[in-house]
């Protein structure tokens, strides 16, 4: 199978991780597809024209990154899943669609950040940038109780949201907001950052994919 997407080895890629998690690394190969390129290829792949897309043994296309994730969970070999079951689903996909959520909010306020200054939307910054604070805040709030449950999918893409956040500061770099110039996620989120800082040494999320980026 093929995973088409935009490799960065900076920041947490969820479907390496649930890959890694599940011992399939080596059956994918990588295809570098960069959605915003002029001449982006992903539109042979997805309809929607975003990355990640999943190119499956079969040659059917799968997308969306949760669906790619949960369909690479479906192979694991190690006779875990980082997609609970029963009540502890639900609080693992909303975690899941918080760190997702997140990291949209921040890549939409740095699209609409590449427009010249006179023809951006600060509406719609502000409002993706609301997205990621509160995102960011609610994560703080419940970042105690992280570690109660084994590790999944919601834990997955919330560093992942962060990594993503800790290599693009559209935040910072735009500075609508008093006090965003020196924007740092790790401010007043001590539990948060705590979290975090120990989540990343995990084997699956400190392994560098350098593979992935050079075969691609
Ligand atoms: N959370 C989504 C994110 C997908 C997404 O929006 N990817 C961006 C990465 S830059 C993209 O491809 N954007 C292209 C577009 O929105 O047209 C997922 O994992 O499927």
């Amino acid at each position: 199978m093929k995973l088409v997407f935009t490799p960065n080895p900076k920041y947490i890629h969820k479907a390496l991780v649930v890959a890694h998690e599940g011992g399939i690394l080596d059956r994918v190969e990588f295809e570098r597809s960069v959605p915003f390129d002029e001449d982006t290829s992903i539109w042979r792949f997805n309809p929607l024209g975003k990355v990640p897309c999943l190119i499956t043994d079969d040659g059917a296309p799968l997308f969306g990154g949760l669906v790619i994730c949960e369909y690479l969970d479906s192979l694991s070999t190690t006779g875990k899943s980082v997609f609970p079951t029963g009540h502890a689903r639900w609080p693992a996909l909303r975690q899941a669609m918080l760190g997702e959520g997140m990291f949209d909010a921040t890549t939409n306020m740095r699209v609409e950040g590449w427009r010249p200054e006179s023809e951006r939307h600060a509406d719609y910054m502000l409002r993706e940038r609301r997205k990621v604070i509160n995102a960011l805040d609610m994560m703080e709030r419940e970042a105690a109780q992280f570690a109660d449950a084994p590790f999944h999918i919601g834990h997955i893409c919330m560093a992942g949201g962060i990594s993503y956040l800790e290599l693009r500061n559209p935040i910072q770099e735009h500075d609508m907001v008093s006090g965003d110039a020196t924007f740092d996620w790790r401010a007043g989120r001590a539990g948060l950052a705590a979290w975090y800082d120990k989540a990343v040494s995990r084997p699956s999320l400190a392994y560098r994919y350098e593979h992935a980026v050079s075969k691609s």
